[in-house]
Order: structure tokens, then C-alpha cells, then sequence
């Protein structure tokens, strides 16, 4: 009897060592350090990611300011770049003080030295002369070292912000495209636990083990495979009866008809496509066959080539659509993507 019992403590201790990572969180003063051991596979059992001070593996946590930024180098106009930030879940960059200026202005040197300057999230599109921040503060309650000169309105034509590589504003031209900085505070940052991502509005599914969100900005299916990765997720793959029960649940209990405009309803994109014209594939390069689920609609594919993007009508069956129309779609994630970069952050301890 008790070499069985001792022989199942051993079982356990091998499998929790076999399946547990430790990460150093921290050394004190005295040299002794604190670990945290976490269980795999799952490990948004790693609760509370703020106190990791973890927000998207693309961002840079900076201890003076409390807040995660990323320096886009792909040029946008102001306003595109406010909303990428936001599709981000942070915003567009301002710096609250001298302190954090200076700290941001390090990340940038040392990152991006090319840039001469970048977007900032301040503009006085809603009040000519009044400078405000995208959250709607007065330039004077934040870092506001204008250049000589400056805010200067030149050709009465200048409305949004950049900020200089000598930490000094000057406003400009808001349809030049130019790199842009977007931050998240640590203070803001909502961690969705089960998801093991930030965005709160994707939802865990214990049976399929994914998270997923449906979408209700109507958009063609490329943009609408932008902003799934974007989120750091994928154009739903349906890879069982049981996920495709699941998607029609969600699109059903989605408030589609509080949207208007002009979109095709009846259908959501997936991730799927036949746009080389070899063969309908995953996004994840697979067949229909492989991936798991094959339910055609009635008639379905039915376009040729004018419809080599992949939906789902709201009944759960696969229907071929033409990319350019707008249509909701569902986002999965998979949960664990981010394993890596927690790895990356705090070293794997053995
Ligand atoms: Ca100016
Ligand atoms: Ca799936
Ligand atoms: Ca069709």
C-alpha cells in the first residue's frame, strides 16, 4: 500500500517537474531570490501579467515611465497612426513629463536613431490654436518644450504634433506620413487571464481551449486578416463540428443588427482562402481536409474565381465570397502563443 502511495507521490513529482517552468521574479538585496514556478501547459495560470510587466511581445516595458511603447517604422498619417495604436490597445504617444521624454527619447536612440522625429498624440484638429492630447488634456497639463518658435501654424496648415530628436513639439502637416510611437501605461493595462492577451473583449472557450472574438466593424477580408494578426490572433480556422457549433453560437448571440452601413450580412470571414486558385487552404497553409472541417454550404464554392475568400454564413457552413465585400469576422487565439515571449522576458530557469 505505501509503496504504491510513494510510488504515485514520485509520478507526480516527475509529471509537475516535467510540465513546470520556474522564472526568477526577483533578487533581493540580501541576494536571495524569489521564483515563481508555473505549471504547463496552461500558463495563464500566470495571473496578473501587469506585475510581469508584460503587455505584446512588439512593445518595451521602461522602468522610469511605468509603460510599454513601440516605435512604428512604417510611415502613417497622424490619424492612421492614432488608430493603429488603438487597434494596438494602447494609444498614441505624448509624454507626461520631462522624465518619461527623456526616457522614450533613450529607447529611440538606441532603437531607431534614423528617425529625425515621430508623430505624437497631440493635435489641435478640434480647436484651432487649442492643443490637446488624444484623451482630450490640455498641452499644458503634459510635456509641452514647443520649439523655437513653435506651434507656428505654418500655411495655416498645421494641426498635428511630431516630436523632435531634441525632445522639442512643433505642430505640422497631419497628412504627412511619418513613424509614430504608441504607448500603454502599465497602470491601464486589463490582462485577460484566460486569454493570455490584453484585449478583454476576446473570450475563452474551455471545451475548444481557444479564445475568439467576433468582430462588428465590417471589413473586405484582408483587412479583416490585418487586424485579427494585429491582435496578435488569426482569421478563424474552424477545425471541428464542435468549433464550427461554437462560431455559429457566437455570431448568433453577436448584436449584429445594432450595425448599419453598408456590408454584406449573412456571412463572417474566416480564415481561409483560395486566392492562388490551387486549392482552398487555411491561412495556416493546410487544406480543408486536414484542417478538420469540410461543410460546404448549398452549392458552395459557388463564385470561381471572383469569390477566393472564405465565410461562414451564420448557419455554420463554409461559403466562397468575393474579398473585396465587408463583412463581420471572427478573430481565434490561440492561448500559449505568447509562451516565447515570457520566456524571452524572464529567462527559463532550470
Ligand atoms: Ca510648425
Ligand atoms: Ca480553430
Ligand atoms: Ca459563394
Amino acid at each position: 500500500m505505501c509503496t504504491i502511495k510513494a510510488l504515485t507521490v514520485l509520478l507526480l513529482i516527475q509529471l509537475i517537474s516535467h510540465c513546470s517552468r520556474k522564472y526568477l521574479l526577483k533578487v533581493s538585496p540580501f541576494g536571495t531570490k524569489e521564483y515563481i514556478i508555473i505549471i504547463a501547459p496552461n500558463y495563464s495560470l500566470l495571473d496578473g501579467q501587469p506585475r510581469q510587466k508584460f503587455f505584446r511581445k512588439d512593445y518595451t516595458f521602461l522602468e522610469d515611465s511605468q509603460a510599454f511603447y513601440k516605435i512604428h517604422t512604417i510611415h502613417k498619417t497622424w490619424q492612421d497612426a492614432k488608430k493603429r495604436c488603438q487597434m494596438e490597445g494602447a494609444s498614441l504617444f505624448y509624454a507626461e513629463d520631462e522624465i518619461e521624454a527623456d526616457a522614450v527619447q533613450g529607447l529611440w536612440n538606441k532603437t531607431q536613431p534614423q528617425f529625425a522625429w515621430v508623430y505624437v498624440g497631440i493635435s489641435d484638429l478640434l480647436a484651432k490654436g487649442v492643443f490637446e492630447t488624444v484623451d482630450g488634456r490640455p498641452v499644458l497639463d503634459i510635456y509641452n518644450n514647443w520649439g523655437q518658435g513653435e506651434p507656428n501654424d505654418a500655411d495655416g496648415n498645421e494641426d498635428c504634433v511630431i516630436l523632435r530628436r531634441d525632445n522639442t513639439l512643433n505642430d505640422d502637416k497631419c497628412d504627412r506620413k511619418y513613424p509614430f510611437i504608441c504607448k500603454k501605461s502599465l497602470l491601464y493595462l486589463d490582462w485577460n487571464t484566460l486569454c493570455d492577451i490584453p484585449d478583454p473583449s476576446y473570450v475563452f472557450n474551455k471545451d475548444l481551449g481557444k479564445c475568439y472574438k467576433f468582430h462588428l466593424t465590417p471589413m473586405n477580408w484582408t483587412d479583416a486578416h490585418a487586424m485579427c494578426s494585429i491582435e496578435q490572433s488569426y482569421l478563424a480556422i474552424i477545425n471541428s463540428q464542435a468549433e464550427a457549433d461554437y462560431l455559429v453560437k457566437v455570431t448568433e448571440e453577436a448584436p449584429k443588427s445594432k450595425i448599419k452601413g453598408n456590408f454584406l450580412s449573412g456571412a463572417v470571414y474566416l480564415g481561409y482562402h483560395n486566392r492562388d486558385d490551387d486549392g482552398w487552404k487555411t491561412i495556416k497553409g493546410t487544406t480543408l481536409e486536414e484542417s478538420g472541417y469540410t461543410g460546404w454550404g448549398n452549392q458552395q464554392p459557388d463564385g470561381g474565381v471572383n469569390e477566393p475568400c472564405g465565410s461562414m454564413f451564420y448557419n455554420g457552413r463554409l461559403n466562397d465570397l468575393g474579398c473585396h465585400q465587408k463583412c463581420f469576422f471572427i478573430c481565434e487565439h490561440d492561448i500559449g502563443l505568447l509562451n516565447s515571449a515570457v520566456e524571452e522576458r524572464f529567462g527559463v530557469m532550470e
